[in-house]
């Protein structure tokens, strides 16, 4: 039986992962995988959640399971932190799941069984993982312009025009800050403009956000997601809790489900619940804890927002030295866009010779499509990569 298997598509930013392992060269920089790094190139367990395991280590009486849909209790505090007072509670159906992927994949088999056949709209580009489970569901899929490589910014208008095709019951994938891999993001008029688009077309807004407060701080980040919300009939939400609190490796998201009433919740809930359960039963509670112990604790929320400012001040320092660097050594303002981009990463326009270029000659690992990944680099780091973008002929 398993020699009818096929080798499998690569992901390449986690093969790049591995190449930058294999590099002997002490030198060498990983702007590659998209994990936070502090100025000492670490990516650190966050103080809030140390506090919050150690305070679980010493309390927690049971691991039997939770519920299908996890524990209540973080549904509650993770609508609070992305929707705010942007619906009533009562009309929002959520489910915890492994990772912000987890809920990506749950929201498109919850997709799946509410509307078969929707196409669901992808901006161009995605984070790679997007077209690769949808292919996976068998779902159709097509894209939306986003990026405008020559001026490094959105497409509003070639975005607009192409989601204007959208019918009724498809899906139009958003990422709600921070956009993988581009670094561009909308502004809060455009998202109205958004809004008003899909209340006309009929299609149902999917919002994936997974970097909530790495952008203009937690409730920026958040205010386009809690618009769409406000203003569409339904809204299906993927979050991830990953790079905020800082907890990769213990899987921790949430599937909210916003239904245009408070009647129809418990059939929506009832669906989260069912999916969990065909997929992996009960979700990771871990990371789930935590983060509702933090979100729920007056000093240790206080902590954490404070050490996610830290980080995301750090991050934006690193995007002003990289632009400065850049606009001394070519003369112009024409990389003037990294330090308007927002989140962990920017795409920088170098051709795929280029990226290999200095992957080869410098030891700097971005991704293929010259994705970086602004937390990879330090400031003492800075002049080295500028210098290799020239030196690049970017
Ligand atoms: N969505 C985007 C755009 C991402 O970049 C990530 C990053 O890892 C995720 C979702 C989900 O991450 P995770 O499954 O690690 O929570
Ligand atoms: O885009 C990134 O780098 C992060 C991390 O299969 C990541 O979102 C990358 C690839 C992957 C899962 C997570």
């Amino acid at each position: 039986m398993l020699e009818n298997l096929q080798e499998q598509p690569k992901d390449k930013i986690l093969a790049l992962m591995e190449m930058f392992r294999a590099d002997p060269r002490a030198e060498k920089i990983d702007l590659g995988v998209g994990v936070y790094r502090n100025a000492q190139g670490v990516t650190p367990i966050m103080r809030a959640v140390k506090a919050a395991e150690k305070t679980l280590w010493e309390t927690e009486e049971t691991k039997a399971y939770t519920g299908l849909a996890g524990d209540p209790a973080f549904a509650e505090a993770m609508r609070g932190l992305v929707l705010g007072d942007a619906v009533e509670a009562g009309r929002v159906a959520a489910a915890a799941t492994p990772g912000g992927t987890g809920a990506i994949r749950q929201g498109l088999e919850l997709i799946r069984l509410a509307s078969p056949g929707a196409t669901i709209w992808l901006s161009a580009p995605t984070w790679p993982n997007h077209p690769s489970i949808i292919r996976y569901l068998g779902m159709p899929m097509r894209e939306y312009r986003y990026f405008d490589a020559a001026a490094r910014g959105v497409d509003f208008e070639g975005m607009m025009a192409d989601l204007a095709q959208a019918k009724p019951g498809d899906v139009v994938l958003l990422h709600g800050c921070c956009h993988n891999p581009t670094g561009a993001n909308l502004t809060l008029p455009q998202w109205q403009e958004v809004a008003a688009l899909l209340e006309k077309t009929g299609a149902t807004p999917f919002i994936d956000i997974a970097y909530q407060g790495f952008g203009d701080g937690l409730e920026e980040d958040a205010a386009g997601t809690r618009l769409i919300a406000a203003r569409l009939p339904e809204t299906i939400i993927a979050a991830s809790c990953s790079k905020n609190f800082g907890i990769y490796r213990e899987r921790t998201g949430i599937l909210m489900a916003v239904a245009e009433n408070a009647a129809r919740k418990p059939v929506v809930q009832g669906n989260l619940a069912f999916l969990n359960r065909q997929n992996f039963s009960f979700p990771p509670d871990h990371g789930a804890r935590l983060v509702t112990m933090i979100l729920n604790d007056a000093a240790l929320r206080a902590d954490w927002q404070a050490e996610l400012e830290e980080m995301r001040l750090g991050m934006l320092r690193i995007r002003e030295a990289l632009a400065a660097e850049l606009r001394r050594l070519s003369g112009s303002d024409r990389f003037g866009f990294i330090a308007q981009h927002r989140g962990m990463f920017s795409l920088i326009g170098a051709s795929p010779e280029q990226v290999e270029l200095m992957r080869e000659k410098h030891g700097i690992y971005m991704v293929g499509d010259s994705r970086i990944n602004i937390a990879g680099l330090t400031e003492a780091a800075v002049p080295k990569l500028a210098a290799a973008i020239i030196d690049a002929g970017v």
